[in-house]
C-alpha cells in the first residue's frame, strides 16, 4: 500500500565507522521497504555525483590535498546542495534512507582535531533526521572485516578517534544496534526501529532542522 500523499516520509540516517555494515544494511532495508510498497529512496553522503562530490571523491582517493577545514566545508556543501530535493521528497511522502549524514561530517573532522562546535556550525539548518541509527562495532572488529580499502581515513588508529567523536555526538534519541550480530539480526532490529519511526512521521510528526 503506497503511503497517502498527504503524509510525509521519514528521514532515516545510518551512521557508524567504516566497515560497520551500513551500506549493505541500507540496501537491504531499501529493498524490504520497497517490496512492502512504501515510497522510499536510498541516498548516501558524500554524494559523489555532483561537482562538489567529485572534489570530495578525489580527496578521499588521495588524488588531491585540501586543508582540513576546506574539505569539511565541502562535505557540508555536498549536503546543502541536496537539501531542497530532500525536503521535496519527504514532503511528497517519500522516505529517505541515508547512508551517512552530518554526524559523519562532525565525527571525521573532529577526529582530526578540528573544534567540534566549529564542525557543527555549517550543518545548522539542514534537515534533522527523524531517526539516527548507529551501527556499533569496535574499530578493531571493523578492521578485521576484510580489511580497509585505500581511501583516506580507513586506518585503525584514525577510526579509534572517529569512534570517540561519535560517542560524544550520540544522544539518547539515537538507536544503537550491535553491528557484530548476524546480518539478519541487524536487519531485523533495523526494520523495527525504522517502521516505528515511519509511523510517527506518517502520523504528523513535524520536520525539524539541525541541531535540534
Ligand atoms: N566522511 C563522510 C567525512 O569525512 N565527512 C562527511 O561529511 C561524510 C558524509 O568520507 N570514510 C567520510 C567517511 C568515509 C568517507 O564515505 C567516504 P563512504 O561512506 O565510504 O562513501
Amino acid at each position: 500500500n503506497k503511503e497517502s500523499s498527504s503524509s510525509r516520509g521519514a528521514l532515516i540516517v545510518l551512521e557508524g565507522l567504516d566497515r560497520c555494515g551500513k551500506t549493505s544494511q541500507s540496501g537491504r532495508l531499501y529493498k524490504y521497504l520497497d517490496d512492502q510498497g512504501h515510497s522510499v529512496e536510498s541516498w548516501r553522503f558524500p554524494d559523489r555525483n555532483t561537482g562538489v562530490g567529485q572534489m570530495i571523491s578525489s580527496y578521499l582517493a588521495n588524488k588531491s590535498q585540501l586543508d582540513d577545514h576546506a574539505i569539511h566545508l565541502l562535505f557540508s556543501a555536498n549536503r546543502w546542495e541536496k537539501r531542497s530535493l530532500m525536503e521535496e521528497k519527504l514532503k511528497s511522502g517519500t522516505t529517505l534512507i541515508v547512508d551517512r549524514y552530518s554526524y559523519s561530517g562532525v565525527a571525521f573532522s573532529s577526529a582530526k582535531g578540528l573544534d567540534i562546535e566549529w564542525c557543527k556550525a555549517p550543518e545548522i539548518g539542514l534537515l534533522a533526521p527523524d531517526l539516527v541509527v548507529y551501527l556499533d562495532i569496535s574499530p578493531e572488529k571493523a578492521a578485521e572485516r576484510g580489511g580497509y580499502g585505500d581511501e583516506r581515513y580507513e586506518q585503525l588508529e584514525f577510526q579509534k578517534k572517529v569512534a570517540g567523536s561519535y560517542l560524544s555526538l550520540r544522544d539518547s534519541s539515537w538507536k544503537v544496534i550491535d553491528a557484530t550480530l548476524s546480518i539478519e539480526d541487524v536487519e531485523k532490529k533495523l526494520r523495527e526501529v525504522v517502521l516505528d519511526c515511519m509511523m510517527t512521521c506518517h502520523k504528523g510528526k513535524p520536520m525539524s532542522q539541525l541541531w535540534p
